[in-house]
């Protein structure tokens, strides 16, 4: 069994801004990420050359744990030894060079939605103990979502094979405050030895246990994001499903765009909810003026209790 447990990997709320030019963020503790100072995205990083390649390598397991709800420790696979997987930060033209290990004991395998290329060749699944490697052209802006589609797909997703990609436009956007959210359901039961195993019936009939921001169940509640009232704040949002809808609200305020799939050039106004398909993401953007707490949910109401609500908590401005 790992040894990582606890979620603290996965812990992590993705922080974009002065990290832009890795490829790769990895876990830090969110209280260590969302206070102040933190997160600024820095509009001087360039855009990178043409034919610049970003190496990204993605480990598989099957033999993760996470505690995704206070003494809930589920048996999960995972990319990367976290849950969702870290954040692969590009840019619009950069080329993608991907190599795919596979550590587990199962056929696992990956597929990027921020990639054209052929499923019948990258996307086949990946004996355990063998490897790929792959590139691709980040031709579109937006977030996408990567993971595992070795069938059955749904088992794979619910059991944590998945993360985000964000792919800025080639033109930076505006300097904003900048976090990252990847909604996701948790299918639950209770195993062996204290932990609890994904439950594919519950998966089929979608009766979800928990629906979470970042793999853990309310953690934003417990450590909100910070932001400074009149700051440009910007929430990168991918929906890991596997199956529901995420109906992204912020109590309290009104987003002023919506980026469709997080490509600029599909920019909403003036949106209070904005629907995320399973499979898919947004941007918004929002620019609170009055300092207090503005929780951030889905308003499918009958799921925002199993874990899906956070805070954003406006500070007064220096
Ligand atoms: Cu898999």
């Amino acid at each position: 069994m790992s040894a990582r447990g606890g979620g603290r990997a996965a812990r992590w709320i993705l922080v974009v801004g002065a990290f832009a030019m890795l490829a790769l963020i990895g876990g830090r503790p969110v209280a260590a990420q969302n206070g102040e100072g933190g997160g600024f995205y820095n509009a001087a990083v360039p855009a990178v050359a043409p034919q610049h390649v970003k190496q990204i390598t993605l480990v598989a397991r099957d033999d993760y744990v996470q505690e995704i709800a206070p003494g809930v420790r589920l048996s999960l696979w995972a990319f990367n030894g976290a849950v969702p997987a870290p954040v692969i930060h590009v840019r619009q033209g950069d080329s993608v060079r991907v190599t795919f290990v596979n550590k587990g004991a199962a056929a696992h395998s990956i597929d990027f939605h921020a990639a054209t290329t052929p499923w019948n060749v990258w996307y086949q699944p990946v004996a355990p103990g063998k490897s790929l490697t792959f590139s691709f052209v980040a031709s579109h802006p937006g977030v996408f979502m990567y993971h595992c589609g070795t069938p059955p797909a749904f088992m794979h997703i619910s059991s944590g094979m998945y993360g985000m990609i964000i792919v800025d436009p080639a033109t930076p956007l505006p300097p904003a405050r900048e976090f990252g959210l990847v909604e996701s359901e948790f299918y639950t039961r209770p195993g062996a030895k204290g932990l609890y195993q994904v439950d594919a019936q519950k998966v089929l009939d979608v009766r979800p246990d928990y629906v979470v921001f970042n793999g853990i169940a309310n953690q934003y509640q417990d450590h909100p994001l910070v932001v400074r009232a009149g700051e440009r704040i910007r929430l990168y949002v991918m929906n890991a499903g596997p199956t529901l809808f995420s109906a992204f609200h912020v109590i309290g305020w009104i987003f002023d765009r919506v980026y469709v799939d997080g490509n600029p050039a599909n920019a909403l106004q003036g949106v209070q909810t904005y629907t995320i398909p399973p499979g898919g993401g947004a941007t918004f953007e929002l620019t609170i003026t009055q300092p207090g707490q503005y929780p951030f949910v889905t308003h499918a109401f009958a799921f925002t209790g199993k874990g899906a609500v956070g805070v954003i908590k406006v500070v007064p401005a220096k």
